[in-house]
């Protein structure tokens, strides 16, 4: 049977003339969607044409680089400059802040083009993440810019597309957080408003339990009391992980390691970034009426960055969870 869906074109123009709102952002978005197709693209194909394995190179954090990072990456850089919108780009693959428009350009975007590498080599989800703030206005005259370093709730979109099962989910400051589906022609529709689920039959819990033990005191004593209530899930890809906990509730965390063994591994700032990854998330829960937290129980969206790769701990979900976990953190 045909269906006739509304298309995400569609929606965003509509959007934005509901909020008297400018085209440029049109412009933004036409650009991140192709993006995130053609990516989408080449990574269905990656294993066929040899992609999915490592490019030989090694990136800001020390992890390898795959030749699927590269090609995302190369992909977003080339559509955002092409879309001469953006100002300044933070990518997870370049160690340096990406210069684009600084005269003409209205956004600050902060991306990872390809999250969730150890699924790469299996063709698994991963996702290409972003957030987005805008330039600095005085009234309608364009004000001295400050820097690229916003908190997350100065952001005025955050998304995520989750490669390659044609899923998008973004989220409009206080617009909400939508969902879209890509169609048999790659054209994604059907906005869907997501709310976490208030019931708590389907919540979910979502962390890399081979890590419970380096966990803090707190943390780990939480989780002991706690884990029976909740259906175990996690992939290792934010995106896919975090997809599924918009549907079903819950909480996702990832919190401070403190008790590795080896304590070159400890990171008691966590591993997330907190501008493409831990921000991105937690303005969607914010928009679906969630949370989220950092190791000190404070709100991820409130961190003013200090770098543009700065790691942060997370907690993020259901805002019932989010308060319980925020106590014992806060203890
Ligand atoms: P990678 O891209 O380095 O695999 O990191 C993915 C990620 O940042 C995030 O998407 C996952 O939720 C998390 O790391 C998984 O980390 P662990 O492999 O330590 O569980």
């Amino acid at each position: 049977m045909v269906q006739f869906e509304q298309t995400f074109e569609n929606f965003i123009m509509r959007h934005q003339e509901n909020y008297n709102r400018s085209y440029h952002f049109l412009i933004l978005m036409d650009a991140i969607i192709t993006a995130a197709t053609r990516i989408e693209l080449y990574y269905r194909t990656g294993a066929l044409k040899d992609n999915l394995g490592a490019s030989g190179s090694t990136n800001v954090h020390g992890e390898k680089v795959l030749q699927m990072d590269e090609i995302a990456h190369n992909i977003v850089v080339h559509y955002l400059n092409s879309s001469e919108r953006i100002i300044q780009a933070v990518s997870e693959e370049s160690e340096e802040i990406i210069t684009m428009n600084m005269d003409g350009g209205r956004y600050f975007i902060y991306f990872d083009p390809l999250d969730g590498s150890s699924n790469v080599a299996h063709g698994l989800p991963v996702g290409f993440m972003f957030g987005i703030a805008k330039r600095n206005f005085e009234g309608n005259i364009q004000g001295p810019e400050d820097f690229h370093l916003r908190a997350g709730n100065e952001f005025i979109a955050s998304g995520m597309f989750v490669i390659p099962t044609g899923m998008f989910t973004l989220a409009l400051r206080d617009a909400g957080c939508w969902r879209f589906h890509a169609d048999e022609t790659n054209t994604y529709v059907k906005p869907t408003r997501i709310i976490l689920p208030k019931d708590t039959e389907k919540w979910e819990l979502s962390f890399n339990s081979a890590n419970t033990y380096t966990f803090g005191e707190n943390v780990q004593e939480w989780i002991r009391e706690n884990e029976k209530k909740f259906t175990f899930r996690y992939l290792g890809a934010l995106a896919g992980d975090f997809h599924r906990l918009l549907s079903n509730g819950g909480m996702f965390m990832y919190p401070a390691i403190l008790n590795h063994p080896d304590s070159k591994k400890n990171r008691p700032q966590g591993k997330l970034r907190l501008m493409y990854e831990a921000n991105v998330v937690a303005m969607m829960c914010n928009e679906a009426g969630g949370a989220a937290v950092n190791e000190a129980g404070d709100s991820i969206l409130d961190i003013k960055p200090e770098t543009h790769h700065q790691r942060t701990t997370l907690y993020v979900g259901s805002k019932p969870m989010i308060e319980e976990i925020t106590k014992i953190l806060k203890k």
